[in-house]
């Protein structure tokens, strides 16, 4: 029986890229930084000369996936992490937003077989949002574990054919 379980220990290995929503950037701006933040405490070269990190703005969660699917298939990337924040209350259309963003992101990993990570906040309020970005905790570092765990973990399993 073979055991498979990522490691958080492999960051000088992996190249990521992120893929980052302008709209609501109070809140994404955090999460961006809280993950910049672990990767660089994880071993990441995260400075401007870095070839292990590209960051990727884009409008709006909306696009999040096609900008997404780019990246994973340049073949560049062992990890994709995308950060948006969509929230209830500023917009009608926030399902529409959500179910796109959601489905999207993990149509990206499944046609590319590259992890992408899901870093978009979906919240009734502003406040409640924050709170994730920052004022309680900052899930900008979760996702960045989470990369750094998927990175490792896709390394170890058996590649297809
Ligand atoms: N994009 C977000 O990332 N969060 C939101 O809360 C949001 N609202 O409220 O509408 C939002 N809208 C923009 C959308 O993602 C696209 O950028 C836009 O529709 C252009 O395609």
């Amino acid at each position: 029986m073979t055991h498979y379980e990522g490691t958080f220990l492999q960051a000088s290995s992996l190249r990521i890229a992120v893929v980052v929503a302008r709209f609501n950037d109070l809140v994404t701006g955090k999460l961006l930084s809280a993950c910049l933040d672990c990767l660089t405490r994880h071993g990441l070269d995260t400075t401007p000369a870095s070839s292990q990190l590209d960051v990727a703005w884009v409008p709006g969660s909306f696009e999040i996936p096609l900008v997404a699917q780019r990246l994973a298939a340049s073949g560049r990337y062992h990890v994709v992490i995308t950060l948006g924040a969509v929230i209830r209350g500023d917009t009608p259309h926030f399902d529409v937003v959500v179910a796109e963003v959601s489905k999207g992101v993990a149509a990206v990993a499944r046609d590319t077989g590259v992890p992408v990570i899901f870093g978009v906040l979906t919240t009734d309020t502003l406040q409640q949002a924050l709170e994730r970005a920052g004022i309680k905790s900052n899930l900008g570092w979760s996702y960045a574990l989470q990369a750094l765990e998927m990175g490792s973990l896709m390394a170890q399993l058996p590649t297809p054919g």
